[in-house]
């Protein structure tokens, strides 16, 4: 598939081929041939159905965010121009019908449905921003106490100290009666947690969610629940003014906030290019050079996003007096429409091609669609293979039923000789992963080794950090490392039982007539820990809050709650900055540690389970075959048998032919 093909529009169109292939297909096939594989291509179904892309925007206030996404969006709905309040943060996505869900920390939900994108606007305004009589004091920090306590701060001397060293803002003892109003006014009630948008945007795509997060402070430091957001976003855009180039918070959010997985999806984008078009060039390479060791150049941008919003007004008809009427867009409209007749352009193309838009929302969609992409064509792999199963299945159940109709003597013999040829499967299998755990389990083994090195990496990193941003995202990182090991020692386990399977496969297979089925370990892995998911979510959704139920929070949540440590001496609440930090240090090293181990045990179980498995799927075909002992047939009934399996072969192939195809297309 030619990059330029790697579209929204076009993922939905093979998406939509690949499920209703499988509906298809599924008809023909029987999960008990092997209901492991089944099971697993069921689970990746399902998963592929509920499939979302997240593209988080992030950047200081003010950067330009609302207004970039209202540009990527083709629609002016979020408000510009306002101070986002840290807790909330804008979840927007395509729905035919419009719909805002607020969703606030003492769990209240309000619901707006069909409203106007004017109303929609306004409400979001009025929820998500800081009013302004409050932008002087430090609204977030007592927002967050309120979250942390479910109580209300005493606004005294000592609580004051700590609000000025944690925001940095002077002088606001000369404030406090204006803390203690904004105390009283705020409440658990009115911090707004969630804000889901809905609208019939141009860009229909359902899966898609684009994020405007709350302003990243001055040292581009961001919230837990957004830090959560960049970790499982597809994208991540970093907006920052094309004037200064240079950006602290830029360089701290790659270095010290976000993950090593997070910065291979980074995008710079640069806004404000108008109001700087005749350096623009100069400045992007400046630029593309300050940021090599942080980002590749081939992901960083500069664009306009109110030129881009005036190509978008100009598409839809409106005349030159309505978009001069809009302040924000005036002066651009005059000075840009002048260029583009200058150079002699046609003035609404003009508008999209000085945005810069035109090649950034291509390559963006095309960086978000790859991997999911990828994806639909393992998926398909997995299909065929599960049709391939289903047909040597059906082609020895012919052989069977041929020897049976020839004589039955002949008949008993072929099954006594594969219900041997099973046995000696099992024995194998057994001794198979006998080998496999001497190999790769064990003291000096290749996941003793890994395991010890990023023990003593991270413990390494946790315990020399001082800042409490670092230490989550080593805490992440050490994670998604671990979680790679695993995954790497499975595939490795997965390949070695797959090969010696095959060596065996030949020798039974001429021997004792079997067909080996195909015994996945990687499915059967897979199947066992969803069911062990599904059961856990059943339960979190019973027990845990509403902060608590983001379970890509997790296991980060626990730290939410020991993030501020509180003295009590007397009736008054210190914070003790140093003891919270060395607490909260100790307390990590100890929970990476028991996950480590956990993990580590998990792995080792793993391999009595696949023992289990394995006999499963033996004895499916082992009962299949004591089964067709059981039956005495006619002539006439064995050959209509015949006939009926042939034609389902027949179906079969040509699906498998469907499948060949489609992957032909999916191939990138
Ligand atoms: N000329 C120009 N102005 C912009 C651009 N992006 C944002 N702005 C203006 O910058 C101000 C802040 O933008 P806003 O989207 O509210 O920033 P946010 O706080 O990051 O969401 C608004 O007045 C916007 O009109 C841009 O690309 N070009
Ligand atoms: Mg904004």
């Amino acid at each position: 598939m030619q990059p330029s093909q790697l579209s929204f529009e076009n993922y939905k169109h093979y998406k939509g081929q690949v499920l209703s292939l499988y509906k298809d297909i599924s008809t023909l096939i029987k999960p008990e041939v092997n209901s492991t594989l089944y099971e697993y291509i069921n689970k990746l179904i399902e998963n592929l159905k509920k499939d979302e892309f997240i593209i988080a925007v992030a950047g200081e206030v003010k950067a330009g965010k609302s207004t970039f996404i209202n540009s990527l969006l083709k629609e002016e709905i979020l408000p510009s121009d306002v101070l986002q309040a840290t807790s909330a943060l804008i979840e927007i996505f395509y729905s035919s019908k419009p719909l805002l869900k607020i969703t606030y920390a003492s769990g209240r939900k309000e619901i707006y449905e069909e409203e106007s994108k004017t109303l929609f606007k306004e409400i979001l305004k009025k929820v998500a921003s800081i009013p302004d009589e409050y932008r002087d004091i430090p609204t977030s920090l007592i927002d967050q106490y309120l979250l942390d306590f479910k109580e209300k701060p005493e606004i005294n001397e000592e609580f004051i100290k700590y609000l000025e060293e944690r925001s940095g803002m002077d002088n606001l003892a000369e404030k406090k009666d204006k803390l203690i109003q904004y105390t009283n006014y705020i409440s658990l009630d009115k911090i707004p947690l969630r804000i889901e948008l809905g609208y019939p945007f141009q860009w229909k795509f359902e899966e898609l969610r684009i994020v405007d997060m709350p302003g990243v402070n001055a040292i581009g430091g961001v919230q837990d629940i957004s830090f959560s957001f960049i970790e499982r976003a597809n994208a991540v855009l970093f907006i920052h003014p094309i004037k200064p180039v240079e950006s602290e918070s830029f360089k701290r959010f790659v270095q010290s906030i976000i993950t090593n997985k997070s910065k291979e999806n980074l995008f710079l984008i640069l806004t404000h290019a108008a109001v700087f078009y005749e350096e623009k060039d100069r400045l992007l390479e400046e630029a593309k050079r300050i940021y090599s060791s942080l980002i590749p150049e081939d992901r960083i941008y500069a664009v306009d996003s109110i030129l881009k919003l005036i190509y978008e007004d100009l598409e839809k008809g409106k005349s030159p007096q309505e978009i001069k009427a809009e302040p924000h867009k005036r002066k651009w409209y005059i000075v840009f429409k002048e260029l583009a007749e200058e150079v002699n352009l046609d003035i609404k193309e003009a508008f999209l091609k000085f945005s810069g838009f035109k090649e950034l929302s291509s390559n963006l969609e095309n960086f978000v669609i790859r991997s999911p992409f990828k994806n639909l064509y393992e998926i398909l792999e997995k299909i065929k293979e599960l049709c391939q199963e289903e047909i040597k299945f059906l082609e020895e159940h012919i052989q069977i039923l041929n020897s049976q109709k020839r004589d039955p003597q002949e008949f008993l013999k072929e099954l006594e000789i594969r219900q041997k040829g099973l046995e000696k499967l099992e024995t194998d299998c057994y001794l198979i992963l006998e080998e496999a755990s001497i190999k790769f389990l064990g003291t000096h083994s290749p996941i003793e080794e890994a395991i010890n090195n990023l023990k003593a990496k991270y413990y390494n990193l946790f315990t020399t950090t001082n800042s409490i941003e670092e230490l989550r995202k080593y805490y992440r990182e050490a994670e998604n490392e671990l979680t790679e090991i695993v995954g790497n020692n499975q595939k490795e386990i997965n390949q070695f039982f797959k090969t010696k399977l095959e060596e065996i496969g030949e020798s039974l297979a001429e021997e004792y007539k079997i067909n080996i089925p195909k015994i996945d370990l990687q499915a059967i892995e897979a199947t066992s820990r969803s069911k062990a998911v599904k059961k856990e979510e059943i339960i979190k959704e019973e027990v845990e809050s509403l902060l608590e139920n983001w379970n890509f929070l997790k296991p980060w949540k626990w730290l939410k709650s020991s993030r501020t440590h509180k003295v009590v001496v007397g009736n008054k609440v210190i914070f003790d900055e140093v003891a919270f930090f060395n607490n909260l240090k100790s307390s990590l090293v100890n929970d990476f540690v028991t996950t480590v181990e956990n993990l580590r045990e998990e792995f080792y179980k793993a391999f009595n389970y696949y023992k289990n498995k394995i006999k499963e799927i033996l004895n499916e075909k082992r009962n299949w075959l004591e089964s067709l002992k059981q039956e005495i047939k006619s002539a006439e009934k064995i050959e209509h048998e015949i006939l009926i399996l042939q034609k389902r072969i027949n179906l079969i192939e040509r699906e498998l032919r469907k499948i060949e195809i489609l992957q032909e297309d999916l191939k990138c």
